[in-house]
């Protein structure tokens, strides 16, 4: 009996991981129908392309767009998902709405695409929508290039796509059907000069076949082309041109991968090549839009996207109010930039997340589920990141609380029974595709910041402060919804991440090889390589930890108290955790004059070539290379960790501290004082004076928060500056001095860096403020956008 009981327990403790939470669903199962939400159906929910669109369900027909440069001098230079080996001058969107209307610029090395959408409703299906796509040469390029393009539409499993073919080769339309979509049609338009201009000479091309996987696009299409054609416009010479041409699949074979075994989906693909200037508009049209007015295209297109960038600059300067603020045109036009490029960053994605508990010999597939987000790049980690995404919210509430609402939503819901989210989402074959194996994995015992609380506070903010009625009325059945789910989730970090002392908590999941790294890092804490505790144990005490808990209590006392819910016991934790006195005692070190981590650890680490034992005479070579590993020359032993930093600010970032608390004078002088924490560029991440200051963590692995400026955790200083300078105490003025210093220096420095490089990015360098790491960054780093605003 005990051994079946055993056993029982055991496959049921195993299940846990991959069982969703059982209260009822945040989302109705239709939420992102084109019935329910015909508005919001279709967009550019592929961030991972330079420009595509889909529409918000799990199988969605997908539309996009490859360029190349006709070069005969070069490689095929294709261009489809946001590569940043494709080095582009910068691509992004300039304006998005989130619904209904963007205008993005792509500039490459010497031409300039500006891809515009503009959507509009009708029928049962999500209405219609044109794309415009026109095309400049620059004035550095020595003639006019010829490129082309190559407008295509896939399905995923489902629906039916067919070419319909004119004129020899060229694909006039692609008519289809779908369930969700009904029938509908792409037509591909000529090129013209311009918007009032005569026919421009094009070849054109196509390709009508079939795909095993969206991922699978591109390499498609690159096998699929031919360098045997030739382009010879009337006036002009001719000259080579490749194109698609017959593609053959790989033939099956036994040792197929699973992956290819999958039902294969139409993919039809329309290239048209052409020189520089020129514009070209594609349309769909939905089957069951009966009474359209006229066609979405030319004249008509261009007063449609007038009207609706008339529209965005209206109600970006009533949400942000930059202009009132005295910023110049090229600022707001940065500003513009940045949150157009988040909304147009959202993704919708669906599949399954690989997950493993300790109860699991293997990893197991998570349920399905769909998840509708921002990403921090589009090029580098096109997915959903939790705690990327309460920063992402903070700006997109302001724009659109709708939409806030429906992101947070889904990211609450794939929450399982056992109260926690899946740190990094990776879904579908697309996103995995872009995974190295060893990241797929996502480990039930590791907690990224809560920062989705940071996002509900601003939603509730609305509720109390501005009694907006009709958003007010939104928000209340929204939070109610959320509700036990928020429950879950506070208690599942309260349990899990429980530290050593009473009212201590402790980041799971550090790396556990301790000799190959310099300090083993904590990737769930957000702050991946800052360093902690040497030698990670179950006696680490981690002060961001305790503060983001401090924080998530007191917006659980919040929602509880405004949905009519006990709240006593938020209350009660949230007095404790926020108790100044026990955040002294467990957190303060004197030694650092800075709050600090408390663990297993010691200083005196260093990483040296590992020796590599060579037997006389043997050849060197049959040997592997040495490494680094770490050497450790002091014994750790329980102590401060006091590594000055982000980390240590966190009691202030978060407003944890009391206005009149004496350690403010302590944290504002190291923010200030060049040696430690401040550049020209904003705070640094890791002191300069630290021992692991801008030091590797293996041979591989650069310094990455340790050093670098990273926007996120400066626009929480920046706010807290703009909270202690508001309110009542000792360090009013010099907070509220600090606060005008930080900001400017953040704002200029992103701005700048945008203008010489055209990107916004993940970290900023602290000795010169360049940008660097993954770009476009759009994620957290638009936060400029609301320290444009101040608005916090
Ligand atoms: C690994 C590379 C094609 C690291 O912005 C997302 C996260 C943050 O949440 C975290 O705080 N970034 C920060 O420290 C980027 C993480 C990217 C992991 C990608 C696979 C794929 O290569």
């Amino acid at each position: 009996i005990w051994f079946f009981y055993a056993l029982w327990m055991r496959s049921s403790l195993a299940k846990r991981v991959v069982t969703l939470h059982p209260s009822p669903p945040v989302l109705d199962s239709n939420s992102t129908s084109a019935k329910v939400s015909p508005e919001r159906f279709w967009g550019s929910y592929r961030p991972q392309v330079y420009f595509g669109m889909k529409t918000r369900s799990p199988r969605s027909i997908v539309a996009g767009m490859m360029w190349m440069h006709q070069r005969s001098d070069t490689d095929i230079n294709l261009r489809h998902t946001c590569e940043q080996g494709d080095r582009l001058q910068g691509y992004g969107w300039l304006m998005h709405d989130g619904i209904t209307f963007g205008v993005q610029e792509i500039r490459d090395n010497d031409f300039t695409l500006t891809t515009e959408f503009v959507k509009r409703m009708g029928g049962d299906h999500g209405g219609d929508w044109t794309w415009r796509v026109t095309a400049k040469q620059h004035s550095s390029a020595s003639q006019a290039p010829v490129i082309s393009l190559l407008f295509y539409a896939a399905a995923d499993t489902q629906g039916s796509l067919e070419a319909q073919v004119e004129e020899r080769n060229r694909l006039a339309s692609i008519t289809g059907f779908s369930e969700e979509l009904g029938n509908f049609k792409i037509t591909f338009r000529k090129p013209l000069t311009g918007e009032l201009s005569s026919a421009k000479y094009a070849s054109y091309h196509y390709l009508q076949t079939v795909s095993p996987g969206l991922e699978k696009l591109t390499d498609i299409v690159k096998l699929s082309l031919n360098r045997r054609f030739v382009y010879s416009p009337p006036s002009g010479e001719k000259r080579h041109c490749i194109a698609v041409d017959t593609y053959k699949p790989p033939p099956h074979h036994n040792q197929q991968k699973p992956a290819d075994t999958r039902k294969e989906s139409d993919f039809v693909v329309h290239q048209v090549t052409v020189q520089t200037p020129f514009q070209i508009e594609v349309l769909f049209e939905s089957g069951s839009f009966h009474n359209r007015p006229n066609q979405l295209v030319g004249s008509i297109m261009t007063e449609e996207l007038e009207k609706r960038k008339a529209e965005f600059n209206l109600k970006f300067e009533k949400t942000f109010g930059l202009q009132s603020k005295g910023f110049s045109q090229t600022y707001i036009k940065f500003a513009k930039a940045a949150l157009s490029n988040m909304l147009g960053g959202m993704g919708y994605f669906y599949g399954q997340s690989v997950v493993q508990s300790v109860y699991n010999e293997y990893p197991l597939l998570y349920p399905e589920g769909a998840l509708f987000t921002a990403v921090p790049s589009r090029s580098f980690f096109p997915r959903g990141f939790l705690w990327d995404e309460g920063f992402h919210q903070l700006l997109l509430s302001k724009w659109d609380p709708q939409l806030s609402r429906e992101a947070i939503a889904h990211w609450i819901g794939l929450m399982n029974m056992e109260g926690w989210i899946p740190r990094e989402q990776i879904l579908g074959d697309e996103a995995r595709s872009k995974v190295p194996a060893e990241f797929v994995v996502q480990r039930n015992e590791n907690a990224n910041p809560p920062t989705l609380f940071l996002a509900l506070q601003e939603i509730i903010k609305h509720v109390s402060a501005n009694p907006d009625k009709a958003e007010s009325e939104l928000t209340l059945p929204f939070l109610r919804r959320l509700f036990p789910r928020l429950k879950t989730w506070f208690e599942w970090y309260n349990i899990t991440q429980a530290g050593p002392l009473p009212n201590s908590y402790r980041w799971r999941g550090r790396d556990k090889d301790t000799n190959l790294f310099l300090n083993p890092k904590t990737l769930t804490s957000g702050l991946d390589d800052y360093p902690r505790a040497s030698h990670p144990s179950a006696n680490e005490r981690h002060v961001d930890l305790h503060c983001w808990m401090a924080l998530s209590s007191r917006i659980m006392a919040s929602i509880a108290r405004l949905l009519g819910e006990p709240h006593q016991d938020y209350e009660h934790s949230h007095q404790v955790l926020s108790d100044n006195n026990l955040l002294n005692e467990l957190h303060w070190s004197e030694q650092l004059s800075a709050f600090s981590d408390f663990g297993n650890h010691t200083h005196a680490v260093s990483l040296q070539q590992e020796k590599v034992y060579v037997p006389p005479g043997q050849p060197r070579h049959q040997f592997p290379v040495a490494r680094l590993v770490r050497i450790v020359r002091r014994a750790p032993k329980l102590q401060y960790v006091n590594a000055l930093g982000y980390v240590s600010l966190f009691p202030f970032l978060l407003q944890i501290l009391q206005p009149d608390s004496p350690k403010l004078e302590h944290i504002l002088r190291d923010m200030r004082d060049s040696n430690k924490l401040w550049t020209p560029y904003g705070l640094r991440s890791l002191s300069k004076a630290d021992p692991l200051y801008m030091k590797r963590n293996t041979e591989h692995d650069a310094p990455y928060w340790r050093g670098p400026i990273w926007i996120n955790i400066n626009y929480l200083a920046v706010r807290a500056l703009h909270h202690y300078g508001n309110i009542e105490g000792p360090y009013k003025e010099k907070a509220a001095a600090l606060y005008e210093e930080l900001r400017t220096n953040i704002i200029n420095n992103v701005y700048r860096q945008y203008l010489e490089t055209g990107y916004i990015w993940e970290q900023y360098e602290d000795t010169t403020g360049r940008g660097q790491g993954s770009h476009p960054f759009t994620g957290w780093s638009a936060l400029t956008v609301l320290m444009m605003a101040e608005q916090y």
